[in-house]
């Protein structure tokens, strides 16, 4: 899965990039440059049901579920008007799975804020129209194509194309009234119809408000506070931190973090956080597979069905899918150890459609 950092320039990303990945990946500072390549780090997704799990079988390997966090170069307001959102960022950024915005809240005077002043719904807001502008500026090209396109057409072809312009002409009348597409409905026809582009304004979206030191532990400020009102509205989800804190937290070792988070008053640290806000956004959960060899952590959307999921280790298993064999990361929890959970009746076998839960552990029977 992969994630976007963005925001405007000077709010925090790469520090925030830093706090998730505990600054092991390499960066280094865009200093405004529109062409600077992004700083990508891979992080582990954190689950105590998985530390379990392993000290239980204690496999050769353990893998857990990994985010990839891409941190693009700022956005400044207007850039995308002007139509200057340079080609690998907008590449970039199509790629990712969901946005996170980070909105600059703390003041600090040696480092200047490119609109002059500290607001951070206003650079929300701006940062949500850059999306937008980005949008509306692919559709109006599309569309001057697609009807030339629909007058050379014939049949099924012709018809896909009108279906097209029907809903591009709709996006372009939400997107002028400045409303992103993510919150618009859209059926599966539709939905395939225009998979394709990759929109940014329909991409889940959740604000990370990048406090300042002082502001640790303590109730939102009233900036914040309109931000959050405005998020929430807007189906945003957001969190709070302080970047630059959660960067030096990430770097120190275990027993010294501890001690200064709960010096501070930090219950969580921001990774813990944000991946959570974020496969909470997404709709994601996790199932395990388990043995002597590993134990593994996957990653799929909610309701997934059994041999879908099976398909994410394998397409053979996919296709030769007989049934899987589930165990509940609680009832193994609660009674031991698998022969256990089995004994009390706790193992079941399920077919094809079977809505995989968050934190069972399967063992797929299939055959090629
Ligand atoms: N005081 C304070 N400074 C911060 C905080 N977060 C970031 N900074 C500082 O703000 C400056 C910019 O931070 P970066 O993380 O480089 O910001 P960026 O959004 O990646 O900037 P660009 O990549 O240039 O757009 C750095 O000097 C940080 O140390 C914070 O929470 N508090
Ligand atoms: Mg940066």
């Amino acid at each position: 899965m992969k994630v976007g950092i963005i925001g405007l320039p000077a709010a925090g990303k790469t520090t925030v990039l830093n706090a998730i990945s505990g600054g092991s990946a390499e960066v280094h500072a865009y200093a405004g440059k529109a062409d600077a390549e992004p700083n990508i780090a891979v992080v582990s997704v954190p689950d105590s049901r998985q530390d379990w799990l392993s000290e239980l079988y204690k496999p050769k390997k353990t893998t857990y579920a990994t985010v990839e966090l891409v941190d693009v170069t700022g956005l400044n307001p207007g850039q995308a008007k002007k139509e200057e959102l340079s080609p690998q960022l907008l590449s970039h950024l199509r790629q990712v799975d969901a946005l996170v915005h980070v909105v600059r809240v703390f003041d600090n005077p040696s480092v200047p804020h490119p609109s002059g002043s500290i607001d951070p719904l206003r650079d929300a807001q701006n940062l949500e129209l850059e999306l937008i502008v980005a949008d509306l500026g692919v559709i109006e090209k599309r569309l001057a194509k697609l009807d030339q396109e629909i007058q050379r057409k014939k049949g099924p072809e012709k018809t896909r194309a009108e279906l097209e312009r029907s809903i591009l002409a709709r996006f372009n009348e939400h997107l002028a009234d400045e409303k992103p597409l993510r919150t618009i409905e859209l059926n599966d026809e539709e939905d395939k119809a225009i998979r394709g582009y990759t929109f940014l304004s329909q991409k889940p979206l959740m604000i990370v408000a990048n406090i300042a030191e002082a502001e640790i532990g303590k109730e939102f400020n009233q900036a914040v506070s309109r931000l959050n009102e405005w998020a929430s509205a807007n189906k945003m989800p957001l969190i709070a931190f302080c970047g630059k804190v959660e960067m030096d937290i990430a770097q120190m070792d275990a027993s010294e973090r501890h001690e200064f988070m709960e010096a501070l008053g930090i219950e969580e640290s921001s990774r813990d956080r944000l991946i959570r806000a974020v496969y909470s956004l997404l709709n994601l959960v996790a199932f395990f597979t388990v043995g002597d060899d590993e134990v593994k952590a996957w990653t799929i959307t909610r309701d997934t069905i059994a041999q879908m999921a099976a398909g994410k280790i394998h397409t053979d298993i996919q296709r030769g899918f007989i049934r899987a064999e589930v165990a509940p990361y609680d009832a193994l929890r609660q009674c031991g150890n698998w022969n256990a959970a089995k004994e009390k009746g706790l193992v079941r076998l399920e077919g094809k459609e079977y809505k995989v839960q968050d934190g069972d552990c399967i063992n797929f029977r299939f055959a090629v």
